[in-house]
Formats: structure tokens, C-alpha cells, sequence
């Protein structure tokens, strides 16, 4: 993977040995069973993918983030999350595939970028809160989140790898193989992912449109002629489909093709530390319809939607040592996105009515960007980083669907932060402070997927485009906190303060959309320009009493103003606290996990971001989980768990409307305020290493 600010901290640490980062690894507290990974070094949280977790993850992206504190995950059904970083979603997270940019295709969002990631088949996956780098790509002003596949040389010839079961009720049950065979020069890997569950029950014992089925497979082929080289060739698929409680469609089809080629080479010389070139394609072609998945409702009129996103990008970089405690990393990308879209209205005969798929839009994005760290001593560094995007996007719509068809709009926005971090030894303790700026463009899902604010909701409103009038965000944030390790003691604070300049809002309003040349009533969404600030912070703690009971706690806050408005920031997650018990005498563990939030009295209904809009008043709830498990052997695991044991029926805030067709209920299920989440759900997983 691509050379990260923390790696480039672990090498200035080898030069410059710091007691903060000692400390971490003595009292690194691994949990077997991952309920709320800590921070490990400086808005830097890194927990493995392949590891069992509680609540079980669908097999998606998302839901392994809501374990991390600051994340929350907004429901839509069994699967498809919107994950969402300190009320933060959509392209305000930069979330990364192996160093790839894929953009789902769903106009109405079923497919954030997480719906293609299934963590299993990675090996780290690191989570970089704030605007507190600029390597990995434009725009991310919540928090960077990289999926990573290691492109190691194999230790020895042979064959190594992981496999991994799941089983759960409501017909859940995942398979994972990931096998790496060769010699220290040259390697296969295949990774195959499959799962599958049936429609949950919420703790009212309600049934929740939910299904869904996913798989993957991606293949490579590796070259490692030494320790430092690696060249690698890949090839991904993976399809599926999946009931969503929230709409008046189903996702019928979420098939992703992607092709990527990557070279790196570490340590050329004294001065050359690494240098790193990526290249990759991805073709996301989804379907979603209101009859495949669901019983035919003659309110319903819908009929099908297909709409594609075909991405190409591409990442030369490299990281040079300008002086013994001076590192600089220089690079350049670029990124060319097309979507495309097409639709068919009613149902039955009419549906099968073929319209042909046409661009719609075309984004690219092409940037130079800078990181420089710098050690004054052994225990002070100072990170400065600056970026540069050029933006050039094209409407390709017709005029029947966009008043601003043909027109182009180029942009270069400025992006840039300084963070300072120091080794506090009489603690001990890291402490960090940093300032950051991002200039965020619109997205696809703002610019071409709503319409412009303040359209009067006549007939042809959908073809109020947004296009030329919704401005770029920018966001400046304070970030400050503390790691520290003292004894059988590890906690970490984070806190930020940002204001947001034309933050892109969403406002959910009655309106006209055009689908196939008729005029149809939508819930149409809007985009327009708003200041904004937010504050909050997370703390993890975690206390190792002896050396086989351990307690951990977090805790994560979020608070946020609309400025122009006057009113709360929409879709901001109440305030959340987990406390975990476990025993752990290497070969038995178990452990209780209880996650308490608080309700939510701050909201702006009808107001949010691309994924969804407030719906009201949350209350508060208590969820209570156990999970316990036995390593057979030293590769082996197996672990069981209850969530929600007590089979609490609630929803999070951050949500959508539940068993909601597009004319009222979904036939068949029961519609809720809110998506509600799982009953109590049990689950066992094996893992096994070799
Ligand atoms: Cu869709």
C-alpha cells in the first residue's frame, strides 16, 4: 500500500525512538472480538478486517466502521449502510479500495462505496479522522478510510491464506477463502467472498424488508523479486442484490468489474525512501426495480432504473528523506468518472419497456499534492501537507432532464494542513494540535442527482438542475488530542471544532420529475449552499485490571449548528457510550458489550445530505451483547455471540423511514418511523489461519 503519514511516522520513530509509541505496542489491548477499537497514534485508528465483531457486520463496509467510535451507519435494510464520521457522509469520507475511488451508481444512493467493499478478503483497515492528510485523495473533510491488501513477498514457498465461517439466525451465513500461493518471488492470491440472510425481525418481532445475498471474488498476481519491490495485477468481481425497507425499490443487480495494476518500491536509497504507481478501472452497473424483490403494489409505478459508474484513476508518488528527521512525500493523480443512466416506468409489460442507458454526467479530477514531516527533536514533529484539485465536470443530460444540459464547469480548489505532535515522557503521553483546510467539490449525488434549491416544486421542477449554482465546501477544522499509556491504563481523547463555509445541505421537498418523458410526483432532493459548524470528540479507555479481565469503554459526541437557517445540523448522531467487559485466558474468552445512546432532541426534519434527511425526535435506548469463544489452536478460532440479548426493538437516529414503498407500505410489512435494527440475532464463526 501506498507510504501513509503513520508509516512515515513508524520510520522517523526508528530514528528518533519515542516513549509514546513503546508504550502502545507494550499495552496494545487486542480484543479477539472487536467492539470499539481505540486510537493507536495520532486521529489514526487501525483494527484488522478479518477479526469477528459485535454486533455482527453485514457483509458490507459500513457496518465494520460503526464499530469504530465517531462512526455511525445509517439503515436502509440488512445491508448497503451509509456510513457516516461524526455526522459526516457521502464524499466528506474519502473511503478507499485499495487506494481506489469506487463511486456506487444508485441515483437514489443504495450503493454508498462501502456496498462493494467486503472486509474480509483486506488485510488492515485504517481509519484517518479529520482533514488531517492530503495523500489519499480530494475533498476528504470528515476522515479518510483505507481498505488495504498488503503486496508483501511470501515468507516461504507454499501456500498460505485464511478461511472464515459465519452462521446466524434468519437464514444468515457467510463463507470467506483467501488463499495465497507461490515462492518469495512470485504469488497467486484468490479471494472469494460469500453471504446471504434472509429478512430480519426487529425486537417487536416485525419483520424488516431486509434480505440479501452478496459475493466476490478478485484474483492477483504478484511479482516480489526482493523484500522491497512488488509489482501486482488484479482483477475483481463481485455482484448481488438486496431488499431495501426504506424505498419503493429493490436493488436487483450491484455488480462491480475492476482491474488494477500497482508497483512500489521501498528503500532505493539514502534518500529515494519509496516510491509508489497505481492505475486502476472499475465498472459499477446496478438495477433496482419495485417487483423482483417485493410484492407488485399498484401504487407502485416506478418500474426499474439501471444506472452504471465507470471510474478510471490513476497515483504516481514518492517519498524522499531531504534530511536525517526530514521526510517529503510528493505526488500527482487523476480520476475520471462517467455516470450513465436509464429507466423504465410501471409495472409488469411496461416495465420490460427498454430505454436505453446514456451518460449523464462526466467528473474528473486531476491534483499534485504534498506531505512534510519534520522531527525538532526526538519527541517533536511537525506534519504540513498542501493539495491542489483541478475539477472539470460536464452535465451530459438532455434537456428534457436538465435545464443546464451540455454545460461544463471547471474548478481548482486548495486544500492544505499543519499538525503538531509531541512525545509528552512525564506522562506518558502523545499530544497532538492541528489545523486543517478542504475544499470539497460537489459530488455527483449533489450536482446531478438533486436539483437546484428554491425550484417551485411545478411541473418540469426536476429539470432544475444544480449544475452550475451549488458551490464547492469548505471546511476548516481545529483538530487537538492526547494517547497515553500509563501502566495497565490506555485512553485517548479527540476533539475538534470545524466551521463549514457553503456546506452542500439537502432539503427533502414535494416535487415533479420527468421519468420517460411523463411528468411524475417524487420526493424530490435539493442541494444549496449553507454555513455550518460542528463540534464533538471521541474517548476510548481501556484498563487491563489483571491479566485476564480487561475493561473498555468509549464514548463519542457530536453537536452542530446550521447557521443560515438557525436551526440544529441535520443527520448528526446523538451522543453514544459502549462499556465492555471481557475475560481472555488464551484459550476461553467471553465478554458483555453494552452501547447506550442517548436520544436525540436536536434535528431539522426534511433537511440532510445525499443519503438522507431528518425524520424527527429519537429516543434514547440500551443494547446489551455477549459473545464468548475457544482457540482450538494457535490458528484456529471460534467464537459465538447474542446481540441485543434482551431483544430491544429500537432504531438509530441517523435512519430512514421504515417498510416504506413509494404509496405507502411496502405490501406485506409493517411501516415504522424509522428502519428499526435487528431483534436479538445469534451468530458463530470460525476462522482458521495457514
Ligand atoms: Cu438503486
Amino acid at each position: 500500500m501506498f507510504f501513509s503519514r503513520s508509516q512515515l511516522a513508524a520510520a522517523l520513530m526508528l530514528a528518533m525512538p519515542s516513549l509514546a509509541h513503546a508504550v502502545h505496542e507494550e499495552i496494545r489491548l487486542d480484543d479477539v472480538v472487536v467492539t470499539a477499537p481505540g486510537m493507536d497514534e495520532p486521529l489514526t485508528v487501525v483494527t484488522d478486517p478479518k477479526a469477528p465483531r459485535q454486533p455482527v457486520p453485514a457483509h458490507d463496509g459500513a457496518d465494520y466502521l460503526k464499530t469504530i467510535p465517531g462512526f455511525s451507519v445509517m439503515r436502509k435494510g440488512g445491508t448497503d449502510g451509509e456510513p457516516i464520521l461524526r455526522g459526516m457522509a457521502g464524499s466528506r469520507i474519502n473511503i478507499l479500495v485499495d487506494g481506489q475511488n469506487v463511486l456506487g451508481g444508485c441515483s437514489m444512493r443504495m450503493d454508498a462505496p462501502t456496498a462493494y467493499i467486503f472486509p474480509e478478503a483486506f488485510d488492515r483497515l485504517t481509519v484517518l479522522k479529520g482533514p488531517q492528510t492530503v495523500l489519499h485523495g480530494p475533498g476528504a473533510s470528515a476522515g479518510t478510510v483505507l481498505f488495504d491488501r498488503h503486496l508483501h513477498p511470501m515468507a516461504a514457498p507454499g501456500i498460505d491464506g485464511n478461511a472464515s465461517l459465519l452462521l446466524g439466525n434468519h437464514g444468515r451465513h457467510d463463507e470467506v477463502a483467501d488463499l495465497k500461493f507461490g515462492s518469495e518471488k512470485v504469488y497467486a492470491r484468490i479471494t472469494g467472498t460469500n453471504s446471504q440472510a434472509n429478512n430480519y425481525r426487529d425486537g417487536d418481532g416485525n419483520t424488516v424488508h431486509s434480505e440479501y445475498h452478496r459475493y466476490s471474488a478478485n484474483a492477483a498476481l504478484g511479482f516480489t523479486p526482493d523484500a522491497d519491490s512488488g509489482l501486482e495485477l488484479s482483477a475483481a468481481y463481485s455482484d448481488g442484490e438486496a431488499a431495501y425497507a426504506d424505498r419503493g425499490m429493490d436493488g436487483i443487480e450491484f455488480k462491480r468489474e475492476n482491474l488494477a495494476l500497482r508497483a512500489e518500491k521501498r528503500n532505493l536509497s539514502e534518500r529515494v525512501r519509496h516510491i509508489e504507481f497505481r492505475l486502476s478501472h472499475n465498472n459499477i452497473d446496478h438495477l433496482m426495480d419495485d417487483y423482483s424483490m417485493r410484492d407488485f403494489n399498484p401504487a407502485n409505478f416506478m418500474g426499474w432504473a439501471r444506472l452504471q459508474h465507470r471510474s478510471n484513476g490513476g497515483k504516481l508518488a514518492g517519498t524522499f528523506r531531504l534530511a536525517d528527521a526530514t521526510d517529503l512525500t510528493v505526488g500527482a493523480s487523476f480520476q475520471v468518472n462517467v455516470h450513465a443512466k436509464g429507466s423504465g416506468g410501471g409495472a409488469g409489460m411496461m416495465a420490460m419497456m427498454p430505454a436505453a442507458v446514456r451518460d449523464d454526467s462526466r467528473f474528473e479530477n486531476t491534483a499534485l499534492f504534498g506531505e512534510l514531516t519534520h522531527g525538532f527533536s526526538p519527541d517533536d514533529r511537525l506534519i504540513i501537507g498542501y493539495r491542489a484539485d483541478h475539477w472539470e465536470a460536464k452535465d451530459k443530460r438532455d434537456t428534457m432532464g436538465s435545464d443546464t444540459a451540455g454545460r461544463s464547469r471547471n474548478e481548482t480548489l486548495h486544500s492544505g494542513f499543519v499538525r503538531f505532535e509531541s512525545d509528552l515522557k512525564t506522562l506518558p503521553a502523545t499530544a497532538y494540535v492541528g489545523l486543517g483546510r478542504v475544499e470539497r467539490f460537489p459530488d455527483y449525488w449533489e450536482l446531478v442527482a438533486s436539483t437546484r434549491a428554491g425550484g417551485d416544486a411545478m411541473m418540469g421542477a426536476g429539470r432544475q438542475s444544480a449544475f452550475l449554482v451549488t458551490d464547492p465546501e469548505k471546511t476548516t477544522q481545529l483538530d487537538l488530542g492526547l494517547i497515553s499509556g500509563i501502566g495497565r491504563l490506555r485512553a485517548s481523547v479527540s476533539a475538534f471544532y470545524n466551521q463549514i463555509d457553503d456546506f452542500i445541505l439537502i432539503d427533502r421537498n414535494p416535487g415533479f420529475a420527468v421519468f420517460m418523458g411523463m411528468p411524475s410526483m417524487v420526493m424530490n432532493g435539493s442541494s444549496r449552499n449553507i454555513d455550518a459548524h460542528t463540534w464533538g470528540g471521541e474517548i476510548d479507555l481501556a484498563y487491563r485490571f489483571t491479566e485476564e479481565w480487561k475493561l473498555n469503554s468509549s464514548l463519542a459526541y457530536v453537536r452542530g449548528e446550521n447557521e443560515t437557517d438557525g436551526r440544529p445540523l441535520a443527520q448528526l448522531p446523538p451522543l453514544e457510550f459502549k462499556l465492555g467487559l471481557t475475560y481472555d485466558n488464551k484459550t476461553w474468552f467471553a465478554g458483555g458489550l453494552l452501547r447506550m445512546v442517548a436520544e436525540q432532541d436536536r434535528y431539522a426534519t426534511g433537511q440532510g445530505n445525499i443519503a438522507g434527511t431528518d425524520l424527527g425526535r429519537s429516543g434514547g435506548f440500551s443494547v446489551f451483547s455477549l459473545n464468548a469463544g475457544w482457540r482450538p489452536t494457535q490458528n484456529s478460532l471460534i467464537t459465538a455471540g447474542v446481540d441485543n440479548l434482551f431483544d430491544k426493538s429500537y432504531a438509530e437516529f441517523v435512519s430512514r423511514a421504515g417498510g416504506n414503498g413509494m404509496g405507502g407500505a411496502i405490501t406485506g410489512f409493517t411501516q415504522t418511523t424509522r428502519v428499526n435494527e435487528p431483534g436479538r440475532t445469534f451468530w458463530i464463526k470460525g476462522n482458521i489461519t495457514f
